[in-house]
């Protein structure tokens, strides 16, 4: 996959893309990532990005031309060869007014052969950009940022490690590949906060088994596995119900485990 930024801030990008599995995917030539200064495609004396809000109001927003003549010069299909799917390219503006970014959309960029991600900056972008430019709008959550910046990398990282080949020998994608039915929740967008069953993750436990007086659980030093799953599926729906209560609407819970919820919430 080639991905490209655009950003007033080019600098920002050096570092976290280069680490982990977004630099070994890098190395690898699994993703290559270009990092587009926009203020390169002002001709102005003041390589101008922003301007005033028509109809007025608080601050700035970024201009269409520099966006429209940088997207030109990197080759991207016309838009509409790319909504209609003839090309395997997504152009796509981050602005605080976007879709939430969730793992169903990096599941789907991880589809394509090339990504563009705009950074929106100040109040805003013109909208001729959201329109007629850009194939989506994307946020990654309900807070204030002060631009896209930070979300570009976020989704970099997302749909990096949904590359084939990117996390290679990873602990956790073996795990993910020994049960057909977790890829295709995945594939269809589970959530990554959720295991095979739309939960949240149990809790991990290592050495030392005493730390500080704090011991680990008795379950998991047993050996016995049937008590080891049971304990750990317990813990997630604990766990699930205390943190993230909107997951366990859509999760297939069997007769064993609706009855240790039920038992769960009577208690708070
Ligand atoms: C009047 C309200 N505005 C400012 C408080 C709205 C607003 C404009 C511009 C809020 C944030 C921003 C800049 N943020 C982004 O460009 C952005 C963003 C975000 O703020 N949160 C989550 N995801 C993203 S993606 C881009």
């Amino acid at each position: 996959m080639r991905a490209d930024i655009v950003t007033i801030f080019p600098d920002f990008f050096r570092g976290p893309l280069d680490y982990g599995i977004t630099r070994r995917a890098q190395e690898m030539g699994l993703a290559t990532i270009e990092i587009h200064d926009l203020r390169e495609f002002t001709h102005d004396r003041h390589r101008t990005v922003d301007d005033r809000p028509f109809g007025g109001g608080e601050g700035m927003v970024l201009k269409p031309e520099p966006l429209f003549e940088c997207l030109d010069s990197l080759g991207i299909a016309p838009r509409e060869d790319r909504i209609a799917g003839r090309v395997r390219q997504s152009v796509v503006l981050l602005s605080a007014q976007g879709q939430r970014f969730t793992q169903a959309f990096a599941a789907e960029l991880a589809q394509r052969e090339r990504m563009v991600l705009i950074c929106g900056r100040y109040e805003g972008v013109d909208e001729r950009v959201t329109d007629f430019l850009a194939d989506r709008e994307l946020s990654v959550g309900d807070y204030v940022l002060s631009g896209g910046e930070l979300p570009a990398a976020v989704i970099i990282e997302a749909v990096v490690r949904l590359l084939p080949g990117a996390v290679g020998n990873d602990a956790s994608t073996q795990q993910e590949s020994f049960t057909v039915d977790v890829k295709t929740r995945i594939a269809e967008g589970a959530d990554s906060t959720c295991g095979s069953n739309g939960l949240l993750d149990y809790p991990h436990y290592t050495r030392p088994a005493q730390f500080r007086g704090m011991a680990v659980p008795e379950a998991l030093m047993t050996g016995n596995h049937e008590e080891i799953r049971r304990w750990r599926r317990q813990r997630a729906l604990e766990k699930t119900l205390r943190n993230r209560p909107d997951l366990l609407e859509g999760s297939p819970l069997s007769d064993e485990e609706s009855k240790f919820l039920d038992g769960l919430k009577k208690m708070d």
